[in-house]
C-alpha cells in the first residue's frame, strides 16, 4: 500500500508540499494539471515540471487524478476520434514521464454534486452534503452557480467555470445517451486506449459516479459492483481497472463496499477512503474517516482491500474543514492528515493480522 494525498498544484492548491511531506507515512502525492480543460493534450514538459516539483519535496508523483475525459467522447459524438487522440498524447506525455496510474470518470456534465459544501456539524465543523431534495427544487445552471458562489475562491474540481458558461449546451449533447448508450462510449473509449496504456504500463482507475444514482435527469453508470464488473468484462485488460472510492459508493446506502472490493479484486488500482453518513433517503453528509463517525465501517473496508491483494495507491478522500482551516471544501490539510493516520493504523493492522493469520 501507498500512502498519498491529492495536490492540486501551485496556483489552485494552498496546501504547500512541505506540509504534506509531513504527515506520517505518506509517499505520494496524486498531482494533476488543473489549469488543463478536458481535451487538451496534455505536453510532456509540463508533467516533468510537476513531477521534478513533487520529487523536491521529497516526495513522488503517484498518479494523477483526474485526466479528465471530453463530453464530445462521453456523448459519443461524431469529433470524439480527435478527442481520443488529444487523450492518448495525454497518456504518452505521463508514460513518459513514468506516470503509471490515471483516475478519471465518465460522468456526464457534471463531476461530483452536492447541495451544501459547508454544512455545520455538531462539532463545529463543516463538510460537503447532499439533499436530492434540494437538489430536485434548482436546475442545473441554478445549481452551478450555487456551486461556484459557495466554493470561496477556489476552482472546484469537475466544476471548472468554463463549464458553467456551456450548462445548457452540455445538457443537449446528451438528449439522446441513455445508460447503455453512455455504456458504449466507454467502452469504446477504454478500447482506444488500452494499446497506449500497455505500452507505458498505465493503469487507468475510472471513479465511481458521486452520488451513485443519476442526477439532473442524465444517464450515470458507474454506480456499484456489478456495473464497474461489467465494464471491465468488456474490456478485459488488467490495465482496465477502478478507482475504490468508499463515499462516492457508500453514498447508496445499500452499497455493500468489502463485497464489492472481493468481486474487483485485482482490478482495483487506486483507492479513495472517506466515511459518509446517510442522514435519510437520497440524503448524505461526509464525515471524518473514523467508522464510528459515519455510517460505514471502514476497518471492513481497508481489511477488504487488503485482502484482495489491493497493493496500490490509497488516499485519503474529501475530510472535514475543521480548526478554522481555509480551503478547498472538502480537501482541507488537517482532516485528510488526520484520516491518513486513523487509515494508516488501519492498515497496520490487518496486515499484521494478516501475517499472523499466514503463519498460523
Ligand atoms: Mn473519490
Amino acid at each position: 500500500m501507498k500512502m498519498c494525498f491529492r495536490w492540486f498544484g501551485p496556483g489552485f492548491d494552498p496546501i504547500p508540499l512541505a506540509h504534506i511531506r509531513q504527515i506520517p507515512g505518506v509517499r505520494g502525492v496524486i498531482g494533476t494539471l488543473y489549469d488543463l480543460p478536458a481535451g487538451a493534450p496534455w505536453p510532456r514538459d509540463r508533467v516533468r515540471a510537476l513531477r521534478e516539483q513533487v520529487e523536491a519535496a521529497g516526495l513522488e508523483l503517484s498518479g494523477i487524478e483526474s485526466v479528465n475525459v471530453h463530453d464530445a467522447i462521453k456523448a459519443g459524438l461524431p469529433e470524439r476520434d480527435r478527442y481520443i487522440e488529444a487523450y492518448i498524447a495525454s497518456l504518452k506525455a505521463l508514460g513518459e514521464e513514468d506516470v503509471d496510474l490515471v483516475c478519471y470518470n465518465f460522468m456526464p456534465v457534471f463531476d461530483w454534486t452536492r447541495s451544501d459544501l459547508a454544512k455545520p456539524r455538531e462539532d463545529g465543523a463543516t463538510v460537503l452534503a447532499y439533499d436530492q431534495a434540494a437538489v430536485d427544487a434548482v436546475d442545473p445552471e441554478a445549481a452551478f452557480a450555487a456551486v461556484e458562489a459557495a466554493s470561496g475562491g477556489f476552482t472546484l474540481p469537475g466544476w471548472e467555470p468554463e463549464r458553467l458558461a456551456r450548462v445548457r449546451e452540455l445538457f443537449e449533447l446528451y438528449r439522446e445517451v441513455d445508460e447503455e448508450r453512455l455504456l458504449e462510449n466507454l467502452i469504446y473509449f477504454a478500447k482506444a486506449i488500452m494499446p497506449t496504456c500497455a505500452r507505458y504500463g498505465i493503469r487507468m482507475a475510472i471513479h465511481p459516479d458521486d452520488p451513485a444514482w443519476p442526477v439532473f435527469g442524465l444517464p450515470r453508470i458507474v454506480t456499484g459492483g456489478e456495473r464497474m464488473l461489467r465494464f471491465l468484462k468488456a474490456v478485459d485488460d488488467p490495465l482496465n481497472g477502478v478507482t475504490l472510492c468508499s463515499g462516492s459508493l457508500g453514498s447508496r446506502a445499500d452499497a455493500d463496499i468489502p463485497g464489492i472490493i472481493a468481486s474487483l479484486a485485482g482490478r482495483i488500482h487506486f483507492a479513495h477512503l472517506r466515511n459518509v453518513r446517510h442522514t435519510g433517503p437520497g440524503r448524505f453528509e461526509e464525515a471524518a474517516h473514523l467508522s464510528g463517525d459515519g455510517s460505514l465501517d471502514m476497518y471492513a473496508i481497508v481489511k477488504a482491500l487488503y485482502e484482495s491483494g489491493f497493493d496500490g495507491a490509497i488516499r485519503p478522500d474529501h475530510g472535514r474543514m475543521i480548526w478554522g482551516e481555509r480551503g478547498m471544501p472538502g480537501y482541507g490539510l488537517y482532516d485528510r492528515a488526520l484520516g491518513i493516520a486513523y487509515l494508516n493504523g488501519l492498515w497496520e493492522a490487518v496486515e499484521k493480522e494478516g501475517r499472523n493469520g499466514r503463519s498460523a
